[in-house]
């Protein structure tokens, strides 16, 4: 058995000093300000765990405002106190513009009421600016204020695509250029603005490219790839929500092709988390690539003066030295035909004139 110590009892209370100190550095709540009357009083505030440490009128909400970068995710998260009675929170977010992001019923931090409930509103901006302000009130609910000890979790975290530093781009402008391969990326479905996610790949002509969305169960996801011309060269839907997504092309042209993976309001109430997998086939012989549709092939009439333009009525070529066979013969027929009419005529004309000079010879 251990002999007591006074040395390593010091330690002990040192370490679990220390211990507590660090879990409660981790936990650290701390009272959320006093915020703005308004829009234009909003009281800036960062991530962090925050309590209320006063009442918060219904009639009078308070207005703080946070900043958010492209492709990352805000999220706040209101816990109600665990006992009381009407006990109810209420919070609302808006943009820039000062227009609610979820309105109503949607919003899920909408007059939560009950003890002990807890409401979570996700929102993941796109990359059509660098970073966003967003504005929350807080209070200002349905039946009662929003009490002292109410819990305002906010976080801020990154949910980039592929790898990148940023959302992918909602629009053609500016996609994240990837290579075959497998990556990890996001959408907002309804909770964000971030609907859309273009990529750009390099292919060349005859090649097959295969683009594989593999989406959480419950997203319903849509694959839509584009030459480079942005001509949309084939759409892919799933058929039911969580159905894997495969669109696969034919490359007609080398160059770059769009990559645009969609998941909006429709697709999903959450923001997903979805596996994109590329893959690039090199020309199979045979395989007419998409866009060059086979040609109906026409019997070409091959003559021995070379190629005849298709859809022109070819032009009858003879042989070298039938031109003047065909003249020879032509002359020839001509002559027959003059010594068949005129011979005859002839003839007559001679055997008159042997037959006058007779008579004329017997009456001398
Ligand atoms: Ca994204
Ligand atoms: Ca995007």
């Amino acid at each position: 058995m251990a002999k007591f110590n006074a040395k390593n009892l010091a330690i002990a209370v040192f370490l679990g000093a220390l211990l507590v100190g660090v879990i409660g550095m981790v936990n650290a709540q701390q009272a959320l300000p006093k915020g703005g009357d308004g829009f234009e009083t909003a009281v800036k505030i960062e991530p962090g765990n925050y309590v209320t440490d006063h009442d918060i009128s219904r009639k009078v909400p308070e207005y703080f405002k946070l900043t958010v970068g492209a492709g990352q995710i805000l999220a706040v998260k209101v816990t109600n106190l665990p006992t009381g009675v009407d006990i109810i929170s209420h919070t609302v977010l808006y943009n820039e513009d000062r227009v609610m992001l979820l309105p109503g019923y949607d919003n899920p931090l909408d007059n939560i009421y009950g003890v002990g409930l807890i409401g979570i509103y996700k929102w993941l901006p796109n990359s059509g600016q660098d970073s966003y302000v967003y504005y929350m009130s807080v209070g200002g609910g349905g039946v009662n204020f929003t009490a002292e000890g109410t819990k305002y979790d906010i976080s801020i975290e990154d949910r980039f695509d592929v790898g990148s530093q940023t959302d992918a781009s909602d629009t053609f402008e500016n996609p994240v250029s990837i290579t075959p391969g497998e990556y990890t990326a996001y959408l907002s479905g309804k909770e964000g603005t971030d609907t859309k996610d273009f990529y750009k790949t390099a292919v060349k002509k005859g090649e097959t490219l295969t683009v594989k969305v593999t989406p959480p169960s419950e997203a319903r996801m849509k694959v839509t790839v584009y030459d480079g011309d942005r001509k949309k060269l084939k759409d892919e839907y799933a058929p039911n929500p969580g159905a894997i997504v495969t669109n696969s092309v034919s490359i007609a042209k080398s160059g770059d092709v769009f990559i645009a993976v969609i998941c909006d309001e429709y697709c999903s109430e959450n923001v997903v988390k979805y596996t994109l997998s590329v893959t690039i086939r090199p020309p199979v012989e045979g395989e007419a690539p998409i866009g060059e549709e086979e040609e109906e092939v026409t019997p070409e009439v091959i003559l021995p003066s070379g190629e005849v333009p298709s859809g022109e009525a070819p032009e009858i070529v003879l042989p070298e030295g039938a031109k003047e066979v065909a003249k020879a013969v032509g002359k020839g027929i001509a002559t027959a035909i003059l010594f068949w009419i005129a011979g005859p005529i002839v003839l007559l004309i001679v055997i008159g004139v042997v037959v006058y000079f007779l008579l004329k010879k017997r009456k001398k």
